[in-house]
């Protein structure tokens, strides 16, 4: 199979393991991404680990996500990120600038190389023809190091698009067809690749949309091809020597194969409060709307936002409904200036907001209560917009200004306006003043880093007793997302800096009484989850914290890779147990003699739930490496370990 893309891509960036499904490989990572919500965590880790000077081809610390500066906790992060970018040889993304992932894609990702960032949906890099996978900021900080990346082999699924989207039909409509058909977890332990006719018609930043949302499907990456599309976007953006071709071979094969037939798509959306709840948009028509909301990762292109200026040209956005502009760039938005968009906008009634993540993440543009906002943005997971009785809805731009003029949900083929033409422009602004480019000699320009009163190191976490004892102290259902473990939003993104304090929030909308149990609970506990545990974010917070509570041990019916990952990271336990809720119930006490023994020595753990007098039988999927890193506490006392046993 070595003549798929994505074998191509790993075979040449392979340091240890073999393509077998499943299996676990390591792979050289040249590039990294962090923001802000993770990185300062990243950047603690590197100070923690005494980096003299990141190893990568690049790597970049981006502020995008916690950008309302409400009093000091923000701006002081800005200012920790601004010294550790400094200090250990990071180019660093002003505030302002706009969001990690399409400026990434425009100044930085090329070809053929690989990037780790820690945020999950550092995979939209896989339009540019890039193997872009998102993890915890931990193995971020690794890649950073120089330390290789490792992941199981995920299978290859070979995604054929043919044909050619019809008028009103765009880019988010085929990776909401996607979820339609896989929902949030059929994307788990793949890779997606995209090839076909098709794709002639897709420009980078349409693949970009595409590649994005591949989180949201629980897929490892997504890869397209490098093509002349690819090579014209970089020579648009000045970088025509960063182009290599990258094509599938004429006998690539692949574990799965699907097709889109692209004329046959219609205006998809997602209704709430899950990305793949995806339904036609005539299925709901009519219902009024409150928000229309254009921006974030998941459209971020210049023609998502000039195609709701062409449809909104001469007209006002209905009465009572907030039209949210949210540019991804800075870049994108002086060009949207240039060629008189914005005016337009701002004529038609829209609320210009600052280059970045804002609302996508709930840092602001929060809707009122039970009202629908329809977001072009790849979330919808309750409560995420800020919102506890939310109702948002994921959808396309052209749907998005389509309900924005009449108020209510509206197919945007139903409309009166002509399908206006975009293209990307050819010679678009170029604006890099806002990146700052790593010092030559790092460490002699910031010896010290610059840490505000909201900064705390990482709490020490413990390695694996003779026995485990836990007591069940939640139990949660399917597809919980770290949005619901760990909720971020302008209340508590504030606090990513401050494990204690951010361990306040853990659950608070599933069970606000969770915390305070935990903390009443002086011994460790356990949470009881469902399938797909875990999924959307990256945040390692949702592990970390939990952890600073007590939690040693979560039993599921399945995991999301990057919170599994997360989990083993900071010396949680993760196990299967098939139908855990029939055997287990909340208050129950569970017993795990000499884990360490039982999980060296084979996949399943003995458990006694000590409550019931029963026996049952876990699951464990941890590589050998993955035991090791658990059974010492995590992977930073694993580290130190390692590094006392070369002394
Ligand atoms: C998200 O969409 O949830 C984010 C913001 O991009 C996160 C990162 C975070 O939690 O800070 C992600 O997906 O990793």
């Amino acid at each position: 199979m070595a003549t798929n893309i994505t074998h191509q891509l790993i075979e040449s960036h392979l340091v240890s393991g073999s393509l077998q499904p499943d299996s676990e490989i390591a792979i050289r990572i040249d590039q990294t991404l962090t923001q802000d919500a993770t990185g300062t965590l990243v950047m603690l880790e590197l100070e923690a680990m005494d980096l003299d000077h990141a190893r990568t081809e690049v790597s970049v610390q981006y502020v995008d996500h916690n950008l309302l500066q409400e009093d000091h906790k923000n701006p002081d992060d800005h200012l920790f990120l601004e010294s550790a970018a400094k200090r250990f040889g990071l180019w660093f993304s002003r505030p302002g600038n706009g969001v990690s992932h399409p400026l990434h894609q425009e100044r930085f990702g090329r070809p053929g190389a690989t990037l780790l960032g820690s945020d999950s949906h550092t995979c939209a890099a896989g339009a540019i023809g890039m193997l872009a996978i998102g993890a915890g900021g931990l193995e971020v900080a690794m890649a950073i190091a120089g330390e290789p990346f490792f992941v199981k082999m995920p299978k290859v699924c070979n995604v054929r698009l043919e044909g050619e989207l019809p008028d009103w039909v765009s880019a988010k409509d085929i990776i909401l067809e996607m979820l339609r058909r896989h929902d949030v977890k059929g994307g788990v332990g793949w890779i997606l690749e995209y090839t076909g006719g098709g794709l002639q018609g897709l420009s980078a930043m349409d693949r970009h949309v595409i590649a994005n949302m591949g989180a949201e499907l629980g897929a490892t990456a997504s890869v397209f091809p490098s093509d002349h599309v690819t090579r014209q976007f970089l020579k648009a953006q000045g970088r025509e020597q960063d182009w290599q071709e990258l094509q599938p071979g004429p006998d690539a094969k692949y574990d799965r194969e699907e097709v889109i037939e692209l004329d046959k798509l219609e205006p998809l959306i997602a209704l709430p409060t899950s990305p793949g709840n995806v339904v036609p948009v005539r299925d709901v028509a009519g219902e009024p709307i409150y928000q229309a909301y254009v921006g974030s990762s998941a459209n971020p292109g210049y023609r998502d936002f000039a195609i709701v200026a062409e449809m909104l040209n001469g007209h006002r956005v209905a009465d009572g409904v907030s039209l949210d502009i949210n540019p991804t760039s800075r870049q994108i938005l002086q060009n949207l200036a240039r060629d008189g968009h914005v005016l337009t906008l701002l004529k038609a009634g829209a609320r210009l907001h600052q280059a970045g993540c804002n609302g996508c993440i709930g840092m602001g543009q929060a809707p009122a209560t039970n009202r629908i906002s329809l977001r072009t943005v790849p979330r919808n997971f309750p409560g995420r917009s800020g919102t506890r009785e939310d109702a948002v809805h994921l959808c396309s731009p052209e749907t998005a200004a389509a309900s924005a003029l009449t108020g209510k949900i509206t197919d945007p083929r139903d409309t009166d306006v002509p399908c206006p033409p975009i293209d990307e422009p050819q010679s678009p602004i170029i604006d890099t003043g806002q990146f700052a480019p790593p010092p030559e000699f790092p460490r002699e320009v910031v010896p010290e880093l610059l840490k505000g009163p909201n900064i705390q190191s990482l709490p020490e976490s413990q390695p694996l007793t003779h026995s485990l004892e836990a007591k069940v102290l939640l139990s949660v259902g399917d597809n919980v997302s770290t949005d619901e473990i760990m909720p971020a939003g302008a209340r508590v993104l504030p606090f990513r800096s401050n494990i204690p304090r951010i361990a306040e929030f853990v659950y608070i909308d599933v069970d606000p009484t969770y915390v305070e149990r935990a903390k009443d609970y002086e011994g460790a506990h356990a949470i009881i989850g469902g399938a797909n545990y875990g999924q959307g974010s990256s945040r390692e917070h949702a592990a970390i914290a939990p952890q600073y509570l007590g939690l040693r041990l979560v039993i599921a019916e399945s995991f999301a890779r990057i919170h599994f990952q997360n989990l083993v990271n900071f010396g949680i336990l993760p196990l299967t147990v098939a139908e855990a809720s029939d055997h287990i119930a909340a208050n129950d006490t569970l017993v795990i003699e000499l884990p360490a023994e039982q999980l060296r020595s084979g996949h399943d753990v003995a458990l006694l739930n000590t409550t019931r007098h029963t026996k049952l039988t876990g699951q464990h999927k941890l590589s050998q490496r993955q035991q090791e890193v658990l059974i010492a506490g995590g992977l930073i006392p694993w580290m130190r370990s390692r590094k006392d046993q070369r002394k």
